[in-house]
């Protein structure tokens, strides 16, 4: 950890590093094996305080998602139609059948709304949870929307675990209230940081304009020339850019390069287009909107944009979050900090908590960013997958409750 302050500085002087500053003074530092002396020497030099999280990376990355024992793996075979464990993180085909498996099996509250498909054509699968009658308060929950952020998918399955699995023990969650969840928001990125690169944040699209460059040179002959012909651009936006409110205002690139990448325009990407489609669609009856991501230990309310304004009713969002934090401060003794995304993290705009708010006018919108704080850091191992899942069912059961309970 060093100074939010001399970030700058050590990463110039270091190619190759990558940070994640934070407004509390701190800021995580990641560098390639061959500057990882270089940068300890140049922290001592400049009498930077310091403390390694992770000394090798890409170990931890190895044993971050261990295979399942062979007895194991069978009695999930035998489960009769999903392969979901919270013991390891699952890819995609997984989480679908999950999705599709409660829908088949609990056919009378769930059913599987496919609400638009990604850059490279996944379905993207809404389970609505509902036990019908007349018109009832919502509650949205998404993850999945940066590639990396594994914990995100793995505690949202868990949150429809609970939720429709162990309905028996919160029947009036489901009586009183309609629930639209999106474990994986942007698959392609989820799939890609799974098979290519562990931490991809963004999604898979081409960059606006490659299509029409002509291809390498004379590679007709070669074979198959697509690939080849986006070769050198870079892929991909941040999801969590790209909303239409206040665009490119603050924290967003317009470099397609960058990993905060905002997208040639609002709603470039079919994934963020989907979601704020639907979400307008129901937005009369969505009480309360959550975006799981990684990592930091924070429940964040808007706005992101600006440092200097605060949403009119600032209070009421944040006395409804501090029941959140407390439930789930309850059942370990987890910390989450409270306050604004910019001055808790750092200002950054066209994030979908801020649209949420500002657009679809959703009362309650909320990112949590969920653990650890930086030990682990996005390769959090699968053996915390349970415990983190257990908090953050009972902080989404107490705001829940409070919109069950009819806003009392
Ligand atoms: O930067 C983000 O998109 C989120 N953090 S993450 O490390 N998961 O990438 C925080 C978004 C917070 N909300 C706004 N800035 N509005
Ligand atoms: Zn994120």
């Amino acid at each position: 950890m060093v100074g939010a302050g001399q970030v700058a500085e050590v990463v110039a002087a270091m190619p190759g590093t990558e940070f994640l500053a934070r407004r509390n003074g701190s800021a995580d530092i990641l560098a390639p094996p061959d500057s990882a002396d270089g940068l300890v020497a140049f922290l001592k030099d400049k009498s930077i305080p310091y403390k390694v999280l992770v000394d090798d990376l890409q170990e931890a990355i190895r044993t971050e998602n261990p295979l399942p024992a062979v007895e194991e793996s069978e009695v999930w075979e035998n489960r009769g139609g999903h392969r979901m464990s919270w013991r390891r993180y699952h890819r995609y085909k997984d989480i679908e059948s999950y999705i599709d498996y409660l829908a088949h099996t609990y056919k009378e509250i769930c059913e599987t709304v496919i609400i638009g498909t990604s850059t490279e054509g996944r379905p993207l699968k809404v389970l609505k949870v509902s036990s019908g009658g007349p018109k009832k308060p919502a509650i949205w929950i998404d993850g999945g929307l940066h590639g990396r952020e594994w914990i995100s998918p793995a505690t949202v399955t868990y949150i429809l675990l609970q939720l429709v699995e162990f309905r028996e023990k919160h029947p009036h969650l489901l009586e009183n209230l309609d629930w639209y969840i999106l474990p994986v928001s942007n698959p392609d990125g989820y799939e890609y940081s799974h098979v290519h690169d562990r931490l991809w944040r963004k999604t898979r699209s081409i960059p606006v304009g490659t299509k029409k460059r002509r291809p390498y040179p004379a590679l007709g002959h070669r074979g198959p020339s697509r690939p080849h012909r986006f070769r050198s651009q870079c892929v991909g936006v941040d999801p969590n850019r790209n909303w239409d409110f206040k665009w490119m205002k603050i924290g967003g690139s317009s470099n397609p390069c960058d990993d905060n990448f905002a997208g040639h325009k609002p709603f470039s990407e079919p994934e963020t287009r989907a979601m704020a489609d639907f979400i307008t669609m129901h937005k009369e009856q969505i009480a309360l909107f959550l975006s799981l991501h990684s990592y930091s230990q924070m429940w964040l309310l808007p706005w992101g944009w600006t440092e200097t304004e605060k949403p009119d009713d600032y209070y009421d969002m944040y006395v409804l979050a501090e029941k959140g934090v407390n439930a789930l401060k309850a059942v370990r003794g987890t910390d989450y900090l409270l306050g604004t995304s910019a001055e808790l993290i750092y200002a950054s705009s066209g994030a979908s908590d801020d649209w949420a708010k500002g657009v679809a006018r959703i009362k309650y919108a909320y990112t949590i960013e969920l653990p650890d704080t930086g030990m682990h850091g996005f390769i959090l191992p699968a053996s915390q997958i349970e415990s983190t899942g257990q908090e953050t069912w009972e902080g989404v059961r107490a705001l829940a409750q409070y919109f069950a309970e009819g806003y009392n």
